[in-house]
């Protein structure tokens, strides 16, 4: 039987276990990236597990989140990452170079290898055939140290595109497209895989717009082929070296395939506050918009911004909207200051930001009091943006810019203007803000700064767990939630303790002192518990804060895989009327956990204030029940330490 492309790449890389859905398997890992907002818990927890030196091909750290700099904090967790990755073989992609996915496909990507990143978005880098996939930090740090990845098998479906986008239809909307019709769950347990001849018609940036959202979807990953186009974009950026053709075999079999034609798509926006509420923009209707924000690492290039450009130009900013442009990176922005674009948005009244994250983390810019907000980002979470009351809509670049001229939402169709991108047949290639490791790491001094906290640890599992319920939340529940970000807090992702007062803050503001009071507890979560960023902050707060379960209908694949490294039981109902019936400050008790998950992945929780009892699920491998038992990946890998010495 034929592989598919994500097949060919895991075969390739395989170490343990064996390519059934469903199944746990160990891959190598060729690459790993991480930012800032949750690198410096990646290099804590990588230092803590004493290797000299990162063990892949290749490691990068980028600095691309965190970037205002109100006191010391941000700027002591960029030096600490700068000196940590000189000194264990780690380059270091300075702040202002841009978001860490935007440079990574640019300078690193390689077709047909292995990627892990701490950020969830690390799929941005499957538009140029590499199997990327997010993870929690401590899964990075275990991949630096030369350790395997492990996942779940995926299905693997296949969207089969046909047909070429119309002038004004972007990459943007067929992404929006397939989260319309797929949902945020749609992506569970799957890669999605772009293959059939309208593939041809994207470039890659506009391949790694629609696997950047993929993300969104709940996939493991999305991918492209590694085909003609890919081999362009290398030989732009002087890397044709790296290029490799990868295709899948013409027998291949898909779990399911589902066809889109190009040509049928229209411009869409996703309405507030889920990624999959998503219709066309004719069908919205008149909507007067108070800030454009054009930039992320789903929108950023520079045929992205080349678009918005070509749009703007000659036109001014409608008076009522604030238009804000942060460019994905510096290749992109010295671009646009070179052929006369960036005087082009000036004119047009943009406010110019640096190179990063910026306002998709709530780094600045967050809109007035509700106000709407169209963003050419990848989320639109309620609160997420800084303001809770705003309303955010997610739309590509064409409708972002025709928008902020007309101040409401509207049809790009409208616009009259040719915007073509010719792409450059060669790329500025500078590399000189990115640092390369020290030859000499026992000269290099690891400093670190006084917001730097230890992270916190766990406990072995122990026979009897017992606690109120501290917090009943529904469906869909998103890490920006569980563990909110914004200019505020972000500051303090290496300071658990402080990061604590703010836990699940956005569902009900009393959760940390009651935590704190009772001494930890649990957590009854709804379908999709912990969707969205990859943070571990989100299962390292509730740890401090005492967390021992999370019982929920279904969780995501990053934050499921967090909680077991934090040694955090992942519960899942089985009977969904279990979770209607159970209360906020119900007292719950499990007895013999370990027994009970060992003898069949499910265990018996006794409601004690109700008199009931309710049977949930442990999908976890032996190796997972493993970290469970020790409470938690690190206290594991401490112990099989001592266990070989
Ligand atoms: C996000 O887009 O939510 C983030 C901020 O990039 C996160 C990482 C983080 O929380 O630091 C992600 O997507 O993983
Ligand atoms: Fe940065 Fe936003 Fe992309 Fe996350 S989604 S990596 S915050 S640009």
């Amino acid at each position: 039987m034929g592989l598919t492309i994500a097949q060919k790449i895991i075969k390739s890389h395989l170490l343990e276990g064996r390519m059934i859905p469903g199944q746990e398997i160990g891959i190598r890992i060729d690459q790993t990236l991480t930012q800032d907002s949750t690198g410096t818990m990646v290099y804590l927890q990588f230092e803590a597990m004493g290797i000299e030196r990162v063990k892949t091909r290749l490691s990068v750290a980028y600095v691309d989140h965190n970037m205002l700099q109100e006191g010391f904090e941000n700027a002591d967790d960029h030096r600490y990452i700068r000196t940590v990755a000189h000194k264990y073989g780690i380059y270091f992609s300075r702040p202002g170079n841009g978001i860490c996915h935007q440079v990574h496909l640019e300078n690193f990507g390689v077709p047909g290898e292995t990627i892990i990143g701490s950020d969830s978005h690390t799929p941005t880098a499957g538009g140029i055939g590499m199997l990327a996939i997010g993870a929690g930090g401590l899964d990075v740090a275990v991949a630096m140290s030369g350790g395997a990845y492990y996942f779940t098998m995926p299905e693997i479906i296949n969207i089969k595109l046909s047909g070429r986008l119309k002038p004004y239809v972007s990459a943007k909307d067929v992404i929006l497209e397939v989260l319309r019709r797929l949902t945020v769950k749609g992506g569970i347990g799957k890669i999605i895989e772009y293959t059939g001849e309208g593939v041809k018609s994207l470039s890659v940036p506009e391949r790694a717009t629609i696997t950047n959202m993929g993300a969104e979807l709940g996939a493991t990953t999305s991918i492209f082929p590694g085909d003609e186009v890919t081999r362009s974009f290398l030989i732009a950026r002087k890397r044709e070296e790296v290029w490799v053709e990868i295709y899948p075999d013409d027998d291949a079999l898909y779990n399911k395939t589902l066809e889109i034609d190009l040509g049928e798509i229209q411009p869409l926006a996703a309405m507030p506050h889920s990624p999959d509420n998503v219709k066309p923009v004719t069908e919205i209707g008149e909507i007067k918009i108070d800030q454009v924000a054009i930039g992320s690492c789903t929108n950023s290039s520079y045929q992205d911004l080349m678009k918005a450009a070509k749009i703007l130009k000659g036109k001014t900013v409608h008076k009522e909207v604030s238009l804000v442009i942060s460019p994905g990176s510096r290749q992109v922005l010295t671009m646009l200051a070179s052929n006369g674009a960036l005087a082009d948005l000036l004119a047009a009244g943009a406010r110019i930001l640096e190179s990063g994250c910026g306002p998709c983390i709530g780094m600045g810019q967050a809109p007035a009091t509700n106000a709407v907000s169209l963003r050419t980002f990848n989320r639109n979470f309620k609160g997420r943006c800084g303001t809770v009351s705003a309303k955010v809509y997610l739309v590509s670049p064409e409708t972002a810019a025709v928008s902020a001229i007309a101040g409401e939402l509207t049809d790009p169709r409208s616009c009259r203007e040719n915007i073509k991108v010719e792409i450059p047949e060669t790329f500025p290639v500078n590399d000189n803000m990115i640092i390369p490791p020290s030859n000499t790491p026992g000269k290099v001094e690891v400093i670190r700064g006084p917001n730097i906290k230890p992270f916190p640890l766990n406990i072995p599992l122990p026979r009897k767990i017992e606690g109120e319920i501290l917090i009943k939340v529904g469906d869909n529940i998103t890490t920006d939630q569980i563990m909110p970000s914004n200019a505020k807090i972000l500051p303090y992702r290496s300071n658990i303790p402080y990061l604590a007062s703010y836990c699940l803050v956005p569902c009900d503001k009393d959760f940390p002192e009651r935590a704190r009071k009772s001494g930890g507890g649990f957590i009854v979560g709804g379908e999709n518990y912990g969707q969205g960023s990859s943070r571990e902050h989100a299962a390292l707060v509730p740890l401090y804060l005492g967390i021992k379960g999370i019982l929920a209908k279904s969780f995501s694949r990053i934050h499921k895989a967090n909680l077991i490294n934090s040694g955090i039981l992942p519960l899942r109902f089985i009977n969904p009327d279990d979770y209607d019936n159970i209360r906020e400050f119900d007292s719950i008790l499990i007895d013999d956990a370990v027994e009970q998950i060992m003898k069949g992945n499910t265990i018996t929780v006794k409601n004690t204030t109700q008199n009931t009892m309710y049977e949930l699920k442990v999908e976890v491998s032996s190796r997972e029940l493993e970290m469970l038992i020790a409470g938690g990946k690190i206290n594991l890998i401490k112990r099989e330490k001592v266990g070989k010495q």
